[in-house]
């Protein structure tokens, strides 16, 4: 190649190498000027910073008025959180007003299931009234009643964005076979209906009654409540599943609460595994002839053991009329009924 050659192509290269540094010094400028820009938009839209999930990002109104939070004085009769850092709701730890200001930007929805199979129909009114007087008031209410008598279920004003929905289901001539299939119903209606629409959802005994707020300080990821009647007891005496040979077993010195069977909850994909492993851990110890010491509520017991509750509601959540009064509970929000099983259950 002669000299000239030589020339017109290091000119060329040289250039080449030239345009390539000025493409990177300028490409990277532009970025950098891009992200200050772009923060300089977030800083200017602070509050209006849309996350894409309300899930753990707790935007606050800016000038709500509260009492100031100490870190030093609260509840000393209680413990409110749980030894892996899960809050456990008691009256007196949380600010409703607080929470509702956080929320309700953020419309979310919730949904409730409640069985009401043969004589348990009778529960159904005050279950429902006293929803509308405490359950997530001023919120998206969607109630699912599940029932084999869908002409007796009764008629219950409800407040604008609250909606109810009858679902038919086949009675049984056990009572445990209703309690245990709510498992099934409720992942099947997770899967066909609420999956999309809906944030959370919780999962409610009918032969209770709302006495005071259950709200938005009980949302979480996966909710267990803790069962009124052994939260004072040693683990040893929890009514656990104790076959080795039951899927829903928890060995002796294991196990961390009691948790009831008739109230949980959480968003959606968390309830939905939920339920089907307990539908489908359920149904496998029944073709082996074995049913859980309290049914699905065994398997529940089990599967919070194993998956941590991401919130603990107190027995607050749900207590039982029967019972008197502990000094620690400040207020009764959900209480199961008086009643006689031998006259509501269709077998002993
Ligand atoms: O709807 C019925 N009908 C029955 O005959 C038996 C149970 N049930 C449903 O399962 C009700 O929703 C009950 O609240 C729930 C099981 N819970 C109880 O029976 C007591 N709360 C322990």
């Amino acid at each position: 190649m002669n000299l000239l050659n030589v020339k017109v192509v290091t000119v060329v290269l040289l250039s080449a190498l030239l345009l390539g540094v000025l493409y990177c010094y300028i490409s990277q400028t532009h970025r950098f000027v891009s992200f200050q820009l772009q923060d300089l938009k977030a800083d200017s839209r602070s509050a209006e910073v849309h996350p894409d999930s309300h899930e753990f990002h707790l935007v606050a109104p800016e000038h709500v008025r509260y009492k100031q939070p100490s870190i030093t004085q609260g509840r000393t009769d209680v413990v409110s959180v749980t030894p892996w850092l899960a809050p456990i709701v008691w009256e007196g730890t949380f600010n409703p007003v607080l929470l509702d200001s956080i929320y309700k930007p953020q419309n979310i929805s919730i949904a409730a299931t409640v069985f009401a199979v043969g004589k348990y129909i009778m529960f159904l009114k005050n279950f429902l009234e006293t929803a509308e007087q405490h359950f997530f008031v001023g919120f998206k209410v969607h109630i699912y009643v599940f029932t084999d008598r869908p002409k007796e279920v009764p008629q219950v004003k409800m407040a604008t964005d609250r909606q109810l929905t009858v679902h038919s289901v086949p009675s049984s001539n056990r009572w445990q076979e209703i309690s245990a299939r709510r498992m099934e119903l409720i992942q099947m209606l997770i899967e066909e209906t609420v999956h999309s629409n809906t944030d959370y959802i919780f999962c409610l005994d009918v032969d209770s009654q709302f006495h005071g707020r259950w709200g938005t300080e009980s949302l979480g990821g996966l909710v267990a409540v803790i069962h009124p009647g052994y939260y004072r007891d040693d683990r040893s005496r929890f009514p656990y599943e104790r076959r080795p040979q039951s899927r829903a077993y928890v060995a002796p010195g294991e196990g961390d609460f009691y948790y009831c069977g008739g109230a949980f909850g959480g968003l959606m994909h968390e309830v939905h595994l939920l339920t089907k492993t307990c539908r489908f851990n359920f149904e496998a110890d029944a073709k082996e002839n074995i049913e859980a010491a309290w049914q699905e509520e065994s398997h529940l017991n089990r599967y919070m053991w194993l998956n941590k509750p991401s919130k603990v509601l107190s027995p607050e959540y749900l207590w039982q009329d029967f019972k008197s009064r502990n000094p620690e509970i400040h207020i009764i929000r959900f209480s199961g009924v008086v009643k006689n099983y031998a006259e509501i259950r269709p077998n002993a």
